[in-house]
Order: C-alpha cells, then sequence, then structure tokens
C-alpha cells in the first residue's frame, strides 16, 4: 500500500506541502489542476509544472483527484464526443507525466453531498452530516447555497460554481435520464477511454456516490456490489477499476466494506481506497467521525485487515477528517484529523502485518 494525502494546489489549499512531507509514512500526493473546468484538456505543460512543484518536497504525484466528467457526458447528448476527446488528451498528457491512477465519479449533477459541513461534535471538534430529512424540505439551489456558504470560501471538490451555474436546466435534461440510461453513458464513455488508459499504463478508478443512493430523483449507479459489478463488465480490463471509498459506501449499511475489498481487491480492480469513518444515527441520516473504529459505525481494523489480507499495493488515502484544535479550512480537508487518520491506518497496517509474523509491517 502506498500512503496519499489529497492536496488541493497552491492557489486553493491552506496546507503546505512541506507540512505534508512530515506525516509518517506519506509517500505522495493525490491532486489535480483544480482551475481548469470539467471538459477542457489538461495541458502536459501544466501538469508537469504541478508534479515537479510536488517533488521539490519529497514527494511524488502518482494520483489524480478527479479529472471532472463534463455533464454532457453523464446525460449521454451529441456533444459528449468532444468532451471525451478531451478526456482522452487529457489521459495521454497525465500518462506522459508519469501519473498511474486517475479518480473519477459518475454522479449527476452533484457529487458528494451533506446537509451540515461543521456539525459540532461531543468533544468539540466539527464535522459534516447528512440529513435526509432535511433535504426533504430543501430545492437543489438552497443546497448548492447552503453548501457554498457552508464551505469558508473554498472551492469544495466538485461543487465548483462554473459546473452549478446551469444547475435548472442540467436538472431538467435528467429528467430523461434513468439508471439504464446512466448505465449505457457510463458505457459509452469506458468504451472511448479504456483502450487509451491501457496502452499508456494508466487505471481509471471510479469513486462511488456519495451518499450512495439517489438524491433529488437524480439518478446513481455507483453504490453498492452489484452495480460496481456490474460497470467493472461494462469493459472488462484490469484498467477500468475502482476508488473505494469506505465513508462513501459505508453510509448503507448493507455495503459491507471488508467484503467488498475482498471480493474487488481479489480481482485486481480496486486502485485506489479511501478510508474514512462515519456515524450511522438512523436511515439516511449521519455524519462522519475521527478514523477511530470505537467512533464510527465502520470497523476500520477489519477494513484494514481485509486491505491487507489481499496483499493491496495500491494507493491509500484517509478520507474526511473533522476539524479540530482550531484548524480553519476547506471542511473535511484540514491537515490534523487526516494526519491522526494517517497514523492510525499506519498503525493498524504494521499491527496486522507483524501478527502474520512479517517483521516490516507489510
Ligand atoms: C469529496 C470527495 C469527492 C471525490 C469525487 C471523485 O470530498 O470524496 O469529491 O473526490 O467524487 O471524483
Amino acid at each position: 500500500m502506498k500512503m496519499t494525502f489529497r492536496w488541493f494546489g497552491e492557489a486553493d489549499d491552506t496546507i503546505e506541502l512541506s507540512h505534508i512531507r512530515q506525516v509518517p509514512g506519506v509517500t505522495g500526493i493525490v491532486g489535480a489542476l483544480t482551475h481548469i473546468p470539467p471538459g477542457e484538456m489538461w495541458p502536459y505543460d501544466e501538469i508537469l509544472a504541478y508534479k515537479r512543484k510536488i517533488e521539490e518536497h519529497g514527494l511524488e504525484l502518482e494520483v489524480i483527484e478527479s479529472v471532472n466528467i463534463h455533464e454532457d457526458i453523464k446525460l449521454g447528448l451529441e456533444t459528449r464526443d468532444g468532451y471525451i476527446e478531451n478526456y482522452i488528451k487529457t489521459i495521454k498528457n497525465l500518462g506522459k507525466a508519469g501519473v498511474k491512477v486517475i479518480c473519477y465519479n459518475f454522479m449527476p449533477v452533484f457529487d458528494w453531498l451533506r446537509t451540515n459541513l461543521a456539525e459540532k461534535l461531543a468533544d468539540g471538534s466539527f464535522a459534516m452530516l447528512y440529513d435526509q430529512e432535511l433535504l426533504k424540505n430543501k430545492t437543489p439551489v438552497q443546497i448548492v447555497r447552503d453548501m457554498a456558504d457552508g464551505s469558508k470560501g473554498f472551492s469544495l471538490p466538485g461543487w465548483e460554481p462554473e459546473r452549478l451555474r446551469e444547475l435548472q436546466t442540467v436538472l431538467e435534461q435528467y429528467e430523461n435520464v434513468d439508471e439504464e440510461k446512466l448505465f449505457n453513458n457510463l458505457e459509452y464513455f469506458l468504451k472511448a477511454v479504456i483502450p487509451v488508459c491501457k496502452s499508456r499504463g494508466v487505471k481509471m478508478a471510479i469513486h462511488p456516490d456519495d451518499p450512495p443512493w439517489s438524491i433529488f430523483g437524480l439518478p446513481r449507479i455507483v453504490t453498492c456490489k452489484e452495480n460496481l459489478e456490474r460497470l467493472l463488465g461494462l469493459v472488462d480490463e484490469e484498467c477500468n477499476g475502482l476508488t473505494l471509498c469506505s465513508g462513501s459506501l459505508g453510509a448503507n449499511p448493507d455495503n459491507d466494506i471488508p467484503h467488498m475489498i475482498r471480493y474487488f481487491g481479489k480481482m485486481g480492480r480496486i486502485h485506489f481506497a479511501h478510508v474514512r469513518n462515519l456515524k450511522i444515527i438512523d436511515e439516511g441520516h449521519f455524519h462522519e467521525t475521527s478514523h477511530l473504529s470505537s467512533e464510527g459505525s465502520l470497523d476500520v481494523f477489519e477494513i484494514m485487515k481485509a486491505y491487507h489480507d489481499i496483499g493491496f499495493k495500491g494507493y491509500m488515502r484517509p478520507d474526511h477528517g473533522r476539524m479540530i484544535w482550531g484548524e480553519e479550512g476547506r471542511p473535511g480537508y484540514g491537515l490534523y484529523d487526516r494526519a491522526l487518520g494517517i497514523a492510525y491506518i499506519n498503525g493498524l497496517w504494521e499491527a496486522i502485518g507483524k501478527m502474520k509474523g512479517n517483521q516490516v509491517g507489510v
């Protein structure tokens, strides 16, 4: 396993690369050119400059999160081919720059969604919360406004204003797209990009829908084992793979995360692991927690054991942390709690390895 840390770039992150370098065990950055809108090509020179900056701090850039998919591709509009062409050029440029994994998602309109970005927990920390009941009384436009208001001036990943400007129109366009159509549109996209990935040594890793159910009546398909298996079968190649996000899938207790890790891991299709915990309060109502098993509904020991048992060699990162010790930053993406998460994950990894008799713990 290679431990990584998500970073949003110098202009858009409070955290310095030199500080990330000091988190024990971190070898690489999960990055992105966040200023390039979905659908546009990422120029090679810019990727290279970004990578050099990261390398100057003794870190690698082998994972991108995300190259976002233009809405026309998800909608299956005629204009999609031009955007797919750009995506292919981006894959080629990233491959040339040494990038190995591209994380992306296929969620219509909204990326991840929360109803409160800073819920105060009993210990005085702040974490993100989702309550389906609260959504019932809100329109999509209100939710977009709430997310923007709660983001403390940071652009939230997947919630870039230019993407959401046309919100009403896009929502109407989705009236004709059900889950089957969305699967077909994903298949069309994968059939175009996977051969390119294969020839360039780049792996695609789709991120699950977060939360893993439909919101505002929009179709969502990356939600459960059955659907993950189906999408892997759309183009049955190793480089058509998964980002297995414990926190996204884990919001639905029917998703058995350790089982999914073993199942898809043995198939060699997990390229990127997001490890995070959350506390389910009741159906459709949860808040995020520290990574510690006892603070959430997921057993992070069992999750790490499953990765260890399959001999996971891919990239891993801690996911959303709480805001602690007065840190101000992008919700979910502070330094302190994610660093604590890494220390804990690394501790589990070493202990599991040594219990198996491996002296170095891997
Ligand atoms: C939120 C993230 C998502 C994720 C994308 C991947 O914090 O988990 O925005 O990066 O869905 O494309």
